[in-house]
C-alpha cells in the first residue's frame, strides 16, 4: 500500500520541478524572516537544483549558537510545538513546528508506516520516549493519521511493556532496536515468548543498527523489521523509511532535499558515493534549514524501486561522523564491529566498545556477551572454558580481517553489559583528557 500515491510515485521531472519551486520559496521565506539566513544567503538566487551546491552549509553548532529561538522564521506565538535533542554534547538543539509543519510530519510518518504494511485498525505499541525526543510523538501522530490504534507506552518500565504486549497483542511495535532487544531478552527471562506475541511489524530507528541486528530482532519477535530515519532538526522520524522491498530507505524528497557531501571537503558527491547526508527542508515554516549537515554517513540511489515509489533512497546509516573512531590510524564505525559480531552464532547482540585514550595510540577493547545457550553448554561462564577461549580467538581473528585492526576482544558474562531503554551507548571512552 502507498499512502500518498500522487506524491510518492510522481515522475522524476515533476518531482524536480516541485523541489525547485519549494526550494525557492524556502530560501525566500528564510531570508525574509531570519537574520542568520539573510546574512549568509543575501541575494542568492537558485535557478536550478544544481545551484544548491553554491549555498553555505548549516551546522549543528549554528543551531546551538542560535539557541533557543534565533532561527525561528515565524512569530513565537505561531509555534504549535517545540521538541529538542537530548543535548548530551552541549545545549539542546531546538525543533519548532507551526500547525502546518505538524501536518507535514504526520503526512511523512503516515507514508513511512504505510510502507511497512501497517494499516488502519492495526494496534501500535509505541516504546519510544515521549517528551522532547521526537520518537514517541512522531510515531504516535503518524499512526493516528492512518487510523491505527495507538498505545503510547513510551520508553522505560520494562515490566509494563511485557504486560501490555502480552495482553493487548499489538500488530506493530515502534522502538529503538536496542530497547526492543532488551524487551525480548527480559520477556524470555520471565518465561514469556516474544515470538508468540502476534506482532507482524517492527518499526525501528533513532540509532545505527545492522542487518545482523535486524535478523536477531526478527528471530526473537517473529515480525518483519523496518528501518526509519529522521532527526529532530529536520522534523523527527519520517525523513525516510524502508518499504516492503527493504532495499534502502525512501526519502520524502518532496519535503526534504537530500545531498551527499564529502565530510572533509564539503564537496558534493554523486549517487552511490558514501558521505555525509545533507538535508534542505522544502516545506518547513517554523525553522527552515538549508543544506543542514546531519553528520550521518550514508549514500543515495536514484535507481527505481520495485515498490513503485519514485523517491531517492538512502542506504542504512553507518553512523555519525563524530562517532567515528580513529584507532591506530584506522577509521572505524561501531556498526562495522556490530556487523562482524552479529555474524557469529555464539555471540549475543550485546556489545560495547571501550576506547582507551590514555595510551598514546588509542587502544580499542571490544566487549561482547555470549548467547545463554553456549554458557549453559559450558556449565557456567568462565573465560577459561575451552569453548569460550576458542570463540574469543576466532572472533578476534574475524574482527581483525573485517576491520583491519587487531582489537582486544573480551567475552564477558551474560547480562553484564548495560542495556538500553532508548539510544544505546556503544562507545565508552576512557582516559580522555578534555
Ligand atoms: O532519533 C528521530 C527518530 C526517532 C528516528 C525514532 C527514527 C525513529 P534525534 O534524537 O534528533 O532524532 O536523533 C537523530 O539519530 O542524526 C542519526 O544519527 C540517528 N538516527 C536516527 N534514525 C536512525 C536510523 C531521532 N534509522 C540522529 N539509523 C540522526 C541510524 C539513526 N541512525
Amino acid at each position: 500500500m502507498i499512502w500518498n500515491r500522487e506524491a510518492e510515485t510522481m515522475s522524476r521531472e515533476a518531482r524536480e520541478r516541485l523541489q525547485l519551486q519549494r526550494l525557492a520559496e524556502t530560501i525566500a521565506w528564510a531570508v525574509a524572516r531570519v537574520p542568520f539566513h539573510r546574512d549568509r544567503l543575501g541575494a542568492a538566487t537558485v535557478r536550478g537544483l544544481p545551484d544548491l551546491v553554491d549555498l553555505p552549509f548549516v551546522r549543528k553548532s549554528d543551531l546551538r549558537e542560535q539557541y533557543p529561538f534565533g532561527l525561528l522564521a515565524v512569530d513565537r506565538k505561531d509555534v504549535a510545538r517545540v521538541h529538542a535533542s537530548s543535548g548530551t554534547k552541549g545545549k539542546p538543539t531546538v525543533a519548532a513546528y507551526t500547525p502546518d509543519d505538524l501536518e507535514v510530519w504526520r503526512e511523512v510518518m503516515a507514508r513511512v508506516m504505510t510502507a511497512t504494511g501497517a494499516r488502519r485498525g492495526d494496534l501500535l505499541h509505541v516504546a519510544l520516549g515521549y517528551g522532547l525526543f521526537t520518537g514517541g510523538f512522531g510515531f504516535h501522530d503518524g499512526a493516528e493519521r492512518i487510523g491505527m490504534t495507538v498505545v503510547p507506552v513510551s520508553a522505560g518500565n520494562t515490566t509494563r511493556h511485557h504486560l501490555l504486549l502480552q495482553d493487548f497483542r499489538p500488530d506493530a511495535l515502534a522502538a529503538t532496536p536496542s530497547f526492543a532487544l532488551h524487551l525480548a531478552e527480559t520477556l524470555i527471562e520471565q518465561g514469556g515468548k516474544p515470538g508468540e506475541l502476534g506482532l507482524r511489524i517492527g518499526m525501528f530507528g533513532a540509532e545505527p543498527w545492522t542487518e545482523g541486528m535486524r535478523e536477531a530482532l526478527e528471530r526473537a519477535f517473529g515480525f518483519r523489521a523496518f528501518d526509519t530515519y529522521g532527526l529532530s532538526e529536520i522534523i523527527g522520524p519520517g525523513v525516510a523509511g524502508e518499504c516492503e522491498e527493504r532495499a534502502g530507505l525512501h526519502i520524502a524528497d518532496d519535503h526534504f532535499l537530500p545531498e551527499i557531501i564529502d565530510p572533509a571537503t564539503g564537496a558534493s558527491l554523486p549517487p552511490g558515493a558514501e558521505g555525509e547526508l545533507t538535508l534542505t527542508t522544502l516545506t518547513k515554516r517554523a525553522i527552515p534549514l538549508i543544506r543542514y549537515r546531519t553528520g550521518d554517513i550514508t549514500s543515495l540511489t536514484t535507481e527505481p524501486c520495485r515498490c513503485g515509489r519514485t523517491s531517492v533512497r538512502m542506504a542504512r546509516v553507518k553512523g555519525r561522523s563524530d562517532d567515528m573512531l580513529v584507532v591506530k590510524g584506522v577509521n572505524l564505525y561501531p556498526s562495522e564491529v556490530e556487523r562482524t559480531l552479529l555474524s557469529v552464532e555464539e555471540l549475543a547482540p550485546h556489545y560495547q566498545l571501550v576506547v582507551d585514550r590514555a595510551v598514546t595510540l588509542a587502544r580499542l577493547e571490544v566487549q561482547v556477551e555470549p548467547v545463554p545457550e553456549l554458557v549453559a553448554r559450558c556449565g557456567g561462564f568462565s573465560v577459561e572454558h575451552p569453548e569460550i577461549a576458542a570463540l574469543r580467538r576466532r572472533v578476534a581473528d574475524r574482527l581483525q580481517k573485517a576491520i583491519g585492526l587487531s582489537v582486544e576482544l573480551t567475552i564477558v558474562a551474560p547480562r553484564t553489559l548495560p542495556r538500553s531503554e532508548g539510544k544505546a551507548v556503544r562507545v565508552i571512552e576512557r582516559g580522555r583528557v578534555s
